[in-house]
C-alpha cells in the first residue's frame, strides 16, 4: 500500500503520536488546519483500512493501542537525522531484498528502502526459506549505492545492521538483544531475526555497485506460533496482538510497534554507516568504530565451541578466539591452525 501526504495522513499521525489517549475532533481540526467534516472522513478511512479507532461523543477519537499497521507517514514520522530516502511501505511482497534488487537492476540510484508487513517468498542464505507470516513480523530491506568500495566491504552492512537491529529491539521492546555472528539476532535465548545483505559488483574492478540489506524480524508472535520446523529456536520480540492490547500488556505496541522499530533501525543504521566507511585507523591508538566495539559486546558466540560451515565442504570444529575491529570473526581449529572468517556461518555445538 503506498501511501500518499493527505489528511488521511495527518490524521494518522496526530492520534499514533497520542495513542491510547482520547483526542477531540474539534482539537485535531484545529491542530491540522482542516474541517472538522474531514477529520470524520479520515477517520473513516482508517478504519476502512483496518485502524481501530474508537470515536465516542463529547471524548472525540482514540487509536487503540492494539493497532499496529505499518504505514509511511507513521514511520517517517519516527525518523531521525536520516539521509534522503525514497520509501515505500507495502502490507505485503514477495520479498523486500527482491524489491530492491529489481529497483537497482532498474538503474535507479536513490537511496530506498521497502518495508513489508508480510513475504510470501522471504529468503534466508543459502537458498534457505524466511518464514514471513502477514501482520506479526516486520520485513524491510535497504538498497544502497555507495562507490569506490570493494567486495570485502560489503559484509560491514551486515555488521552495522546486526548493530541497528539490536539497539532498536532495545529501545522498543525493553529486551536484551544478541548477536550470533554474522547475521542473527537473538532475544531470551531465540533467533528473532536475520540479516541478508546481497550486492553486485562491477565487472571492471570489482568495486561494490549496489548492496541490498534485507531484515527480518518476528516482532509478535504468529498466532499459532511458529511452524514446526522453526519452534524449538524462534523467538518474538512481544506476545500475540489480537487488537484488544491495552496499556501495559505490550510493550512493543506502547512503544510505536512496528513503525517505530523500523524507523529506529533505519535512522541508527545511517548514523553508524559513516563511521563504518571512515578511512582505515590511521594509527594504533584510534580507537575501532563505534559500532564494532558495540558488534563484539553483543556477540555471544566468542569463547564457544562451534562448527565452521563452509560452502561445499564438511563442518569443521574450531574455538572461537575473538573478533577484530572489522568484525571478522577468529577462529581456532581442532589442529591448532587459525583462521580469520570475514564472513560465512558457524553452528553453535551444544
Ligand atoms: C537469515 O538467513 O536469517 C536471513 C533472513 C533475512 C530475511 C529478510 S526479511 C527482509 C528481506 N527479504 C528477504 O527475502 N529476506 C530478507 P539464514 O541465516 O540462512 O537463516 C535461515 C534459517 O532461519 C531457516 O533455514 C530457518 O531455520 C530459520 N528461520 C526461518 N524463518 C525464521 C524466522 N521467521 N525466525 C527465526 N528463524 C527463522
Amino acid at each position: 500500500m503506498k501511501e500518499k501526504t493527505s489528511s488521511r495522513d495527518k490524521v494518522l499521525a496526530l492520534l499514533e503520536s497520542k495513542k491510547g489517549r482520547f483526542i477531540s475532533g474539534e482539537e485535531i481540526a484545529s491542530d491540522l488546519g482542516i474541517s472538522r467534516t474531514a477529520v470524520w472522513k479520515a477517520v473513516n478511512n482508517l478504519k476502512k483500512d483496518g485502524y481501530m479507532i474508537d470515536s465516542v461523543t463529547n471524548r472525540g477519537y482514540c487509536l487503540s493501542h492494539g493497532s499496529d499497521i505499518l504505514s509511511e507517514a507513521v514511520l517517517r514520522g519516527y525518523l531521525r537525522d536520516c539521509p534522503p530516502l525514497v520509501l515505500d511501505v507495502f502490507d505485503t511482497v514477495d520479498s523486500t531484498n527482491t524489491v530492491c534488487l529489481k529497483r537497482a537492476s532498474d538503474g535507479d540510484r536513490r537511496t530506498y528502502a521497502a518495508v513489508a508487513g508480510g513475504q510470501t517468498r522471504g529468503r534466508g542464505r543459502r537458498g534457505r526459506s524466511f518464514f514471513s507470516p502477514d501482520g506479526t513480523g516486520l520485513y524491510m530491506s535497504i538498497l544502497l549505492r555507495p562507490s569506490g568500495l570493494s567486495a570485502d566491504q560489503a559484509v560491514k552492512f551486515t555488521t552495522i545492521a546486526a548493530v541497528a537491529v539490536s539497539e532498536a529491539i532495545e529501545a522498543v521492546a525493553g529486551k536484551t538483544a544478541s548477536i550470533k555472528w554474522v547475521n542473527d539476532i537473538y532475544v531470551e535465548g531465540r533467533k528473532a531475526c536475520g540479516i541478508l545483505t546481497e550486492a553486485s559488483f562491477n565487472p571492471e574492478d570489482g568495486t561494490l555497485d549496489y548492496a541490498v540489506v534485507g531484515i527480518g524480524i518476528n516482532v509478535y508472535e504468529p498466532q499459532g506460533g511458529f511452524p514446526e520446523d522453526i519452534r524449538d529456536r524462534a523467538g518474538a520480540l512481544a506476545g500475540p496482538v489480537n487488537g484488544t492490547c491495552t496499556l501495559g500488556i505490550n510493550r512493543v505496541l506502547e512503544n510505536g510497534g512496528r513503525n517505530r522499530i523500523a524507523a529506529e533501525i533505519i535512522s541508527r543504521f545511517f548514523s553508524y554507516l559513516d563511521e563504518g566507511f571512515a578511512p582505515a585507523a590511521s594509527s594504533v591508538t584510534d580507537p575501532a568504530p563505534r559500532y564494532a566495539a558495540e558488534y563484539r559486546r553483543r556477540c555471544f558466540v566468542i569463547g564457544m565451541d562451534v562448527d565452521v560451515l563452509k560452502a561445499g565442504a564438511e563442518p569443521q570444529q574450531a574455538h572461537v578466539l575473538g573478533l577484530d575491529d572489522e568484525c571478522r570473526l577468529e577462529v581456532r581449529y581442532t589442529d591448532g591452525t587459525e583462521e580469520t572468517l570475514s564472513s560465512g556461518e558457524i553452528s553453535i555445538q551444544l
